[in-house]
């Protein structure tokens, strides 16, 4: 017997919402330590992770932080954002799609 509300769900992917890659971008005057404190602290990474992710920064002008709903996706845009201005660096945060 087939599943026609199943399948309808499959196909409108009602199931899934759309998640948002958050990245963290490279600049010049951030300090490495700024950036590490901010994945931990908001990005729940550990130190090694949060290590690993800023250098992935520092090297390829960007990486993935966290993937998120959207509204998840732009409250750590802007906490990044406020953050940063709080403490007069240039940092940006932006979100995309996924997939
Ligand atoms: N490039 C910065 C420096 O050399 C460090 C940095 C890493 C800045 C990651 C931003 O998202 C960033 N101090």
């Amino acid at each position: 017997m087939p599943n026609i509300k199943e399948d309808i769900a499959i196909e409108l992917e009602l199931d899934k919402p759309a998640m948002y890659r958050v990245l963290l971008h490279n600049d010049d005057y951030t300090p490495m330590d700024f950036v590490i404190d901010i994945l931990i602290k908001l990005f729940h990474k550990s130190l090694d992770e949060a290590n690993d992710i800023m250098w992935q920064v520092h090297e390829n002008g960007r990486a993935t932080c966290g993937i998120y709903v959207l509204e998840i996706a732009q409250t750590k845009v802007h906490q990044v954002k406020s953050l940063a201005k709080a403490n007069g660096f240039p940092l940006k945060a932006t979100y995309e799609l996924e997939g």
